[in-house]
């Protein structure tokens, strides 16, 4: 095995485009693109960035900047595109492909098979509210592992399905767009994490030797002050459940490793889960070999004077670059790791970290994306810390490898390491990408 993973993340519907070839059937973004005024300034995400035809040039980037790893999901709809189940063996070629490339070049691949795609036909029968979907899910993920063999033996099941309840089912920013009650919000929880379950056990029967994990998300509390009180504050914030929120990190991490819902969650909804719904818990609770996280940001816990709780604002030193949602703030890969590790146990892979700003060609052709660089500098120097502190941080792969479609912000905030010009489809490596074949360059054999 190697020291460590680092690698860049991407997803199926962000990048491929190819929607409607060599027999791929519409996903629920498929659908939600078109909708009227869901996405920034009717940006089309079917088309992604053409990775579905550049993909062999594509990866000849990923090879030059030096990971060992790549993290990319499966498009469902490509692979199974209708209700009846059929394969479709165009799908699984493309993957195929995808995954020569990656042996040529000697990198690890980590395959998300969920990451927000859902085939459109599954919603079209009620989606994740419908336990068929749960049984779809799991054909398709046992047709994905025996095709591969021993070729991927890195799988995450889902991508933050904290963003797939709240975003898809109760803000509507994200697909499919369609508003839940508490009861019906409860249930898709429940068949989310019974999707993730059924999939370790149909990656454990055909015993590939494939590890597994799920990559949740988290804004995680960071304590202004390094005393024992400030970081319990600060701990029991970050994994506090509160009612109406579906987001939090305990709701799909409590199950997935203690095998039971935090007990918030139970006191506000037992009601509404199945009743064997704790038999349901140990299909859940199936182990697994690491604690995959998203993290991007987090938010300061201080203790007043009578040693209560209190959020501080951010300061401008927090800078948003274009989400107002996602502040920089460097700990958040120091205690996020810290605290998940205490509570779960279980190495910790960071499956997504990076920052949008606003990046412009200069006529020099080159991208100075000075505040990424910054970023990904300062959280990469916490996380190493915290590893250097006992906690076993095995991973990391920065979000993105390309400027891609950002679900409802359309094409307009860029991730990438490589800046994609949208006209010509041309792909110029931005600053950040040095820096971070750079670093991974001189950390490889040291860590
Ligand atoms: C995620 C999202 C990514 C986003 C990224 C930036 O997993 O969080 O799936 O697809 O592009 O988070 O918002």
């Amino acid at each position: 095995m190697q020291n460590f993973f680092w690698g860049t993340a991407t997803s199926a519907f962000q990048i491929e485009g190819g929607h409607n070839i060599d027999g791929r059937s519409p996903s629920i973004w498929d659908v939600f693109s078109l909708q009227n005024g869901r996405i920034k300034n009717h940006d089309d995400g079917r088309n992604g960035i053409n990775h579905y035809k550049t993909y062999q040039n594509d990866l000849t980037h990923l090879a030059k900047l030096g990971v060992n790893s790549y993290r990319f999901s499966l498009s469902w709809s490509r692979i199974i595109p209708t209700l009846n189940g059929e394969v479709n063996k165009s799908g699984l070629a493309f993957y195929d492909r995808i995954l020569d490339e990656l042996e040529k070049y000697k990198i690890t691949p980590f395959i998300t098979l969920y990451h927000w795609d859902l085939p459109q036909y599954l919603q079209d029968i009620g989606g994740w509210l419908n336990p068929k979907t749960v049984e779809a899910f799991a054909h398709y993920v046992a047709v994905v592992v025996q095709h591969f063999g021993s070729r991927c033996l890195h799988y995450i099941t889902l991508n933050e399905p904290q963003c797939i309840v709240n975003l898809g089912h109760r803000t509507l920013e994200h697909a499919p767009g369609i508003y839940l009650s508490d009861e019906q919000t409860v249930k898709i929880v429940h068949h989310l994490l019974l999707a993730h379950g059924h999939a370790v056990t149909v990656i454990r029967k055909l015993n590939v030797g494939a590890t597994v994990g799920i990559a949740n998300t988290s804004t995680v509390a960071i304590p202004v002050a390094n005393t024992s009180t400030n970081i319990e504050l600060a701990r029991r914030h970050y994994f506090s459940l509160e009612r109406g929120r579906f987001d939090q990190v305990t709701l799909f991490s409590d199950p997935v490793f203690l095998g039971r819902y935090p007990q918030e969650f139970i006191e506000f909804y037992e009601q509404f889960l199945p009743e064997n719904y704790k038999k349901d818990l140990e299909i859940i609770s199936q182990d697994i070999e690491y604690c995959y996280q998203n993290f991007y940001t987090g938010y300061f816990i201080a203790e007043d004077k009578a040693g209560n709780m209190k959020i501080l604002p951010y300061t401008n030193e927090n800078y948003t670059g274009v989400f107002p949602w996602l502040h920089y703030v460097p700990e958040t890969l120091y205690y996020g790791p810290k605290f998940l590790f205490e509570r779960y146990q279980k190495p910790i892979i960071i499956s997504e970290n990076g920052i949008s700003v606003v990046d412009k060609v200069t006529s020099d052709k080159k991208v100075h994306d000075v505040w990424r660089i910054k970023y990904f500098s300062d959280y990469i120097s916490a996380l190493l810390k915290i590893k250097k502190e006992g906690v076993p941080v095995l991973g990391y792969f920065a979000w993105s490898l390309f400027d891609n479609f950002e679900w409802a912000w359309g094409y307009q905030p860029r991730f990438g390491l490589i800046y994609i010009d949208y006209l010509t489809q041309e792909r110029i490596y931005k600053d950040s990408f040095y820096f971070y074949q750079n670093l991974i360059k001189t950390k490889m054999e040291k860590i």
